[in-house]
């Protein structure tokens, strides 16, 4: 069996080469593309796994992803590669769009013209539901995208849809809501608070003044879930009798507010929330910092650089017919993540 996993490099691309090496005897091509310093820290423990290689290919180049699907003949093709940080999507639509819908359609014109059996996984994201109409979402919940990324993905969503039935290829595009974990980019907003919670535990061990974390929106309300949890609903997603697209999500929603909360207190750092809207902060106490000699008191405080121009407001999954249909299992709950989170950046500070 061989494997084309994309966006390697990343979250989801890594946990998937890690879930396929352990779980399947598959050969593995992970995919990169050329930059000029990659940084392969989510892939150390598989690089020199001599069931995996490193090839290059391009969501924005044709050309190599034809050459990749002719060479390799694989039995899937599981395309995690895309620009994912929705708040940067203003700033780059047209390459936001090129990745991750116009890539896609490379993709899947690569499987249909030269290995139309290989198993195609597009990955969907609940962004696609955007200004959403009635919780919890399922995959009937209408397509209201918010941002340049969530546009992108519905046309993704559209594009598989319309492959799988005009050339019956077995394309599914899973509607994943927000997952993470310790392979997390530094600019989602969990990475950036269990970072950041990392960095001021220090400070105050060693008795050091620190920065608060600086934060956009606080009332956002997301469902999170851990990725090592996700990459296991895809694999089942990719080997069902028929193709058919699913909701993955924990069905739960928290604010960012409360995973702020969550975070500083598996350091063991007592804060309270004061002020409002762009004044609003996170602090210790004064008592509570003479007595732990804490030399700064606000551990957050809102930027409003980082608020976007339209937002999401609310993100609350309906993934029971994945759990009932697929036995899809999802193991590590919301106090879980953020704690596992916390605690590796606390380790690796
Ligand atoms: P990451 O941002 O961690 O990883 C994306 C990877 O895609 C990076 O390694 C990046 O490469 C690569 N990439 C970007 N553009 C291209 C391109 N043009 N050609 C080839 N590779 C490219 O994302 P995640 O792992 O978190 O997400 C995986 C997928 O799932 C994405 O498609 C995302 O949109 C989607 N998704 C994610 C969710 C989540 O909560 N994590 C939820 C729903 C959907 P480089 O390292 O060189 O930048
Ligand atoms: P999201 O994730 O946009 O849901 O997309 P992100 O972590 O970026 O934002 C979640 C929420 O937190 C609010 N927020 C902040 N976000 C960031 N990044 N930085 C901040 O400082 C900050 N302050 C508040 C945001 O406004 C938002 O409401 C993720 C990505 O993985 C997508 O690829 C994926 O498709 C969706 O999840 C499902």
């Amino acid at each position: 069996m061989k494997v084309i996993v994309t966006g390697i490099l990343g979250q989801d691309g890594a946990n998937m080469v890690e879930f396929l090496l352990k779980n399947t005897d598959a050969k593995i091509f992970g995919m990169i593309r050329r930059t000029s310093n990659p940084n392969f820290v989510n892939c150390q423990s598989f690089i020199h796994n001599e069931r995996f290689k490193l090839v290059y290919g391009d969501l924005s180049d044709s050309i190599s992803l034809d050459n990749l699907v002719r060479d390799i003949q694989p039995d899937y093709f599981i395309n995690f590669a895309a620009q994912s940080f929705v708040g940067c999507s203003w700033e780059i639509p047209l390459q936001t769009f090129d990745a991750n819908a116009t890539g896609v359609a490379r993709c899947l014109e690569a499987i249909r013209r030269f290995q139309p059996k290989c198993r195609f996984y597009s990955a969907g994201s609940s962004e696609e539901f955007g200004d959403v109409q009635y919780s919890p979402q399922d995959i009937l919940h209408p397509v209201r995208p918010r941002s340049p990324y969530g546009a992108s993905k519905a046309a993704a969503r559209h594009l598989v849809k319309v492959y799988r039935e005009s050339y019956n290829l077995y394309a599914v595009h899973g509607i994943l809501f927000n997952h993470e974990g310790t392979k997390r980019g530094e600019e989602f907003v969990t990475r950036k608070i269990s970072k950041g919670v990392a960095r001021i535990y220090n400070a105050i061990k060693y008795n050091e003044f620190f920065n608060p974390i600086e934060l956009g929106n606080l009332d956002s309300k997301r469902d999170w879930s851990d990725s090592e949890d996700f990459v296991d609903g895809v694999w089942k997603m990719l080997n069902q009798k028929e193709p058919k697209d699913y909701v993955l999500s924990s069905n739960e929603t928290h604010s960012i507010r409360e995973f702020v909360e969550k975070a500083f207190a598996t350091a063991n750092i007592q804060g309270f929330w004061h002020g409002n809207g762009v004044s609003e902060e996170f602090s210790v106490s004064t008592e509570y910092a003479i007595k732990n000699n804490i030399r700064s008191s606000v551990l957050v405080k809102v930027n409003p650089k980082f608020y976007r121009p339209a937002e999401v407001d609310l993100l609350l999954g309906d993934s029971k017919p994945a759990r009932e249909e697929l036995g899809w299992d999802p193991k590590i709950s919301f106090d879980n993540l953020v704690s596992r989170m916390v605690n590796y950046d606390i380790d690796n500070f």
